[in-house]
């Protein structure tokens, strides 16, 4: 795992919220991980995420259009709760060093999983902002995205509005079917060149929360799978919005109460 930050890499995401790490991954890791995503993903059935009966298709009251939504990607989160394997690469300390140093914090913890599918001509993933649907506010928290298979323009590649995490605000705009909906939020970007990310299967991004981004639609008749994770800064706490947290869990949370259990959101690592 290529998992060495250099200066220029750290210095590139700070200011433009977002960093492409090309060869993350070998090419024995690569089938590694595609290995056991791909297994866990299939072992799920379609169930979003544990803890809740949903499945991928289905309204989850943050995407208004579920129909639409279900066709952007299959959305698999939390994996690492009921996969051994992607446990495993989940809580690797060499990725929440990674992600610590870009964040520049102390420690780093799984907010949640996700594998993201697009299948064959699947929906365009329009402009959005990801940390305002979580449950804490921080606007040092990011995600990393491994590309599974090559993410070409042609079939979805990211592309991140450069610079932009600087000047939003929590306020965002769903997964909608407008492509173009974030830029009523934040008019200032109309005019910005966005920035391409293709990626080599086995390459990587990360990109902070509160950076402008999105994906192209798939138009080719293959699959584009990445394997996702976003990450809370260590001391963050409860801001009230329920996002992914298991009835029971929140159930025991009140405003600002540190969100620090290992179960839901493991520490992966601290300087
Ligand atoms: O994979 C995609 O199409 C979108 C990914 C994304 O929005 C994210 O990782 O935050
Ligand atoms: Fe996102």
């Amino acid at each position: 795992m290529n998992c060495h930050l250099d200066e220029n890499q750290v210095e590139y995401y700070r200011t433009n919220g977002f960093v492409v790490i090309d060869d993350f991954l070998s090419a024995e890791e690569l089938e590694h991980w595609r290995e056991t995503v791909i297994y866990a993903v299939a072992r799920r059935n379609g169930r979003k995420m544990p803890g809740k009966n949903l499945k991928t298709g289905e309204a989850d009251g943050i995407n208004e259009d579920a129909a639409y939504y279900g066709k952007v990607f299959d959305q698999l989160l939390n994996l690492w709760q009921t996969d051994e394997g992607v446990k495993e690469l989940m809580l690797d300390d060499r990725i929440g060093k990674m992600a610590a140093d870009l964040a520049g914090v102390e420690g780093i913890r799984i907010w949640h999983d996700q594998a993201l599918f697009k299948r064959p001509w699947a929906n365009p993933t329009s402009w959005h902002l990801d940390t305002p649907f979580w449950s804490f506010s921080d606007r040092k928290a990011l995600s990393i995205w491994v590309a599974l298979d090559d993410a070409t323009l042609e079939n979805g590649c990211l592309f991140f509005i450069p610079g932009s995490c600087h000047e939003t605000t929590f306020e965002n705009k769903g997964i909608g079917k407008n492509m173009d909906s974030i830029f009523e939020v934040y008019p200032q970007f109309l005019r910005t060149n966005a920035v391409k990310a293709p990626m080599k299967a086995g390459s990587c991004s990360f990109h902070n929360g509160l950076t402008i981004h999105g994906a192209n639609a798939n138009m080719t008749s293959g699959f584009r799978r990445a394997m996702t994770c976003a990450y809370m800064p260590d001391g963050n706490t409860f801001n009230g919005t329920a996002n992914i947290l298991p009835e029971e869990y929140l159930k025991t949370l009140s405003l600002e109460d540190p969100l620090n259990n290992d179960a839901q959101n493991p520490l992966i690592y601290h300087r």
